[in-house]
This record gives structure tokens, C-alpha cells and sequence, in this order.
């Protein structure tokens, strides 16, 4: 048996100069900031979608996260709440969160960093300075500014289609660009089809209450008829805890004849967000959703019955994330991606991913923004390259320590193929 001291010195691959295990951190670090990302979930919208896009101090301040940590903080109702006025919604989350109490949490900090990016007082008494500030700036040069700030390339956008106000924006011609992804995202026909196949019927599709006789080939031509408009680079749902397949039920039916096939026929993925509990508490609206565990063999059914299909995957309970990891490693049309929602905290974001590269190597997508409001990229992603800077740092490391050199071209390869190519590849974007 050779001692490792006859081995050959550990060759590099691809070829370059092996870096000291010291420089390692540093050499991630410049590669995580210099490479453009692709931020695959959001609820972002191009220009040409109009008032859809949220942006600006007013919006980041009310975000659907700090309205829930305003009502622990603050003795105002939700009812007194939402009847104030947004501005006035605004200055009173600033005057509890970020005032009274220092802004610790993740989702307080978030706009505590957006404020540094553009140079903005960050411990000021009101928002009076960054009011002024964002009624300055033009959408369009503001978007390619906070795109750069963020080190992202695109976004992927969540695009209902049966939104009241969204539906009509497509159907009188918006249309994604090269920064703005379109997703088709069908949580009102998959988990609400009592309340919403009757606007299928108004737009001319033969579909009834039961989703029988030809409702199934009539929801394939309406993802066909939205394909075509909206060409979307996956389809999106999001599905409760509770979600069981194959399962007796209208959703199962609908996953299984039409929206599954759907995907395989445009050669797209279904991206299925796993594990929220709805409206745990009404009262609050947006931020009334809780979590829940997922029982995964509803994804291992859905991976094993349709090998052909690529299926991406996010669950909202840290209990999933490591059986979602084994999942992966069963089924390569499995794509794990993002700390999604309530995971997306640094103490959970490092505890997923170093799973994820144990287990899955570089075969995943870290991370995804999923920014509501424009300039949250900015600090979600700023957050998610300090998170990982030691995460994928110390994989390196423990390489060199078990005997293979790390150049910086395996580096750059690598951030390259979890912050860009993986997606890329899965939606056939190249
Ligand atoms: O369903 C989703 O896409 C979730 O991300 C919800 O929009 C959720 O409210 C959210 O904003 N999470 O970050
Ligand atoms: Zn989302």
C-alpha cells in the first residue's frame, strides 16, 4: 500500500498555476463578484409590464417580511395597518425597525444595504433623503444600475397569466427582453380551479367545474396559446405542504395530462416550490404564509414517472433539504435550486449548500433572489456571495488537503456552472 509521500504531486485541472491553500477564500471571493448571475425566481417585472414592478424606498420598507416583524415590534393592528396610507405604512415600519430597535434581522439589514449601495444616509429619522432620491431616477437606467449593484445579468419573472391586471398586459402585447425572463406561473389553475375555471371558459376555453370531458385538452391549448405569447423559460407552481401525487384530485389531473406533458412537449421545465402552509394567519395578508413539511414522494413519483421532463425544485421546510439532496442524487431531471423564503437567512443558506456541494458536487443552483421589490437584489445577492464565499472556499480546501491542486480556472468554472450554466442549461437558454 503506497503512503501518499510516492504519490505523484496532484495535477490541476483545467491546467493552471495550483493556488495556496491561503489564497483560496480570496480567489472565490473575486470570482464570486466578477462573474453575472442569473437570479432565476423572482417577482419582478420588465418595464413593459408597467405598474407591476415595484421599486423605490416606499416599496422595499413594506415588504410583505418586514409588515409581519412590524406587528411584534409595533402596537399597531394589521386593520389600522391597512387602512394607513403606503407612505404612512412606510415611516412607521422605519420609525419600529429601524429607528426604535436596531435593523439586525436579515430582512431590516436588507434595506439598511440597499440605502449604503446608492450612498444614502442608513440611520436617518425618516426616509426624507431616499424619497428624493428614487423620484429622480428613470425606470430603465435605475434597472440597468441596480443590475450591475447586484452582479446579476437577468431575472426570471413570475407571470400569472390569469392575474386580472397581468392577464390583459400580455394579451394586448407586452412581452419579456434579454433582462427579463417571462415564467408561466399556474397557481390559480392548479390550486384554485374552483375559483378560476370559470375565466378560462370567459376566454373561450371549454373547460367546466369538474375539469371533465375535454377541460384536460382545453388547458393544453390554453399553455400552448400562452407558450406562443408569452414564451415563458419554465412553467411555475407553488404547492402546500400538504400535496400528495399521483393524487384523486383536479390538480392531479391537471399535473398529470396536461401540465407535465405541456413541459415535455415545449422541452421546458416545471418548477415546483414545495411545502407552504396558505394564509396561516389572514390577517396579514402577503405575510400571512406559513411553512410546513413536505412529504417528498410526491417529487419522486413525479421524477420517476416522467424521466423525459425537467423538473427544477425549491422546498420551504429546512426538514426537506437534505432528502430533497438523496432525491437529486436518484433523479438527474431533478434540479434543487434556492434557499427559498424562510431559508433565506445566512445560518440556513451556509447549512443547505454545504449539503448540496457534500452531496451533489456542483450539480445545483444555490440560490435565487426571489426580489418583490426591484433593489432587494441588491442586498439579497450581496448576502448570498458573502454566505458562500467560505462555503465554497472550504470545499477547495479540504480538495487540497485530500490531494488535488485548485487553480482559479476551476473556480471560475465551477461559480460559473452553479450561478449560470446549470439554469442555462436546464431551460435551454443556450
Ligand atoms: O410563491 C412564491 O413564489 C413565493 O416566493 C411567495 O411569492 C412568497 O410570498 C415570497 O415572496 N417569498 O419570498
Ligand atoms: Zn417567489
Amino acid at each position: 500500500m503506497s503512503t501518499s509521500s510516492h504519490l505523484e504531486p496532484p495535477v490541476a485541472f483545467p491546467p493552471g498555476p495550483s493556488l495556496e491553500p491561503e489564497a483560496i477564500e480570496n480567489r472565490v471571493a473575486e470570482e464570486l463578484a466578477r462573474i453575472p448571475f442569473i437570479d432565476m425566481h423572482t417577482h419582478l417585472f420588465s418595464p413593459a409590464l408597467g405598474e407591476l414592478g415595484l421599486w423605490g424606498i416606499d416599496e422595499l420598507v413594506t415588504y410583505h417580511y418586514l409588515e409581519a416583524e412590524l406587528f411584534r415590534s409595533s402596537s399597531v393592528t394589521p386593520e389600522e395597518y391597512w387602512a394607513m396610507p403606503k407612505r404612512s405604512q412606510a415611516d412607521l415600519i422605519w420609525r419600529t425597525l429601524f429607528v426604535e430597535n436596531a435593523p439586525v434581522s436579515e430582512a431590516t439589514r436588507g434595506v439598511v444595504a440597499v440605502l449604503r449601495a446608492f450612498g444614502l444616509p442608513t440611520g436617518g429619522p425618516n426616509l426624507n433623503e431616499a424619497r428624493e432620491y428614487f423620484a429622480g431616477r428613470k425606470l430603465e437606467d435605475h434597472i440597468d444600475h441596480v443590475f450591475r449593484l447586484a452582479g446579476i445579468s437577468e431575472a426570471v419573472m413570475t407571470n400569472d397569466p390569469l392575474d386580472p391586471v397581468e392577464g390583459p398586459l400580455w394579451e394586448s402585447g407586452a412581452r419579456g427582453n434579454r433582462k427579463f425572463h417571462p415564467v408561466l406561473r399556474l397557481d390559480r389553475v392548479l390550486n384554485k380551479w374552483t375559483d378560476h375555471w370559470r375565466v378560462l371558459a370567459a376566454k373561450g376555453y371549454s373547460v367546466d367545474a369538474e375539469a371533465s370531458g375535454e377541460s384536460i385538452a382545453e388547458v393544453r391549448r390554453f399553455l400552448a396559446d400562452w407558450r406562443l405569447r408569452m414564451q415563458p423559460v419554465y412553467m411555475a407552481v407553488s404547492l402546500p405542504d400538504t400535496f400528495q401525487y399521483p393524487e384523486e384530485s383536479i390538480r392531479g389531473r391537471l399535473l398529470k395530462e396536461a401540465v407535465v406533458p405541456a413541459c415535455r412537449e415545449f422541452d421546458i421545465p416545471l418548477s415546483l416550490m414545495i411545502g407552504v402552509r396558505y394564509q396561516v394567519n389572514p390577517a396579514l395578508r402577503l405575510a400571512g404564509d406559513g411553512v410546513g413539511k413536505a412529504d417528498l414522494r410526491a417529487l419522486e413519483r413525479l421524477c420517476v414517472e416522467f424521466p423525459s421532463n425537467r423538473f427544477l425544485a425549491s422546498l420551504l421546510s429546512r426538514e426537506n433539504q437534505h432528502e430533497l439532496c438523496v432525491y437529486a442524487r436518484k433523479f438527474r431531471n431533478l434540479m434543487p435550486f434556492g434557499c427559498w423564503w424562510f431559508l433565506n437567512n445566512p445560518s440556513v443558506v451556509e447549512e443547505i449548500t454545504r449539503e448540496r456541494l457534500e452531496m451533489l458536487g456542483t450539480s445545483f443552483i444555490p440560490q435565487h433572489s426571489d426580489a418583490r421589490v426591484l433593489e432587494q437584489v441588491i442586498y439579497k445577492w450581496k448576502n448570498t456571495r458573502r454566505t458562500l464565499t467560505p462555503v465554497l472556499a472550504n470545499s477547495y480546501r479540504l480538495l487540497m488537503e485530500d490531494g488535488r491542486a485548485v487553480t482559479q480556472a476551476d473556480i471560475h468554472h465551477d461559480i460559473t456552472r452553479l450561478f449560470r450554466t446549470n439554469f442555462e442549461a436546464w431551460a435551454r437558454l443556450k
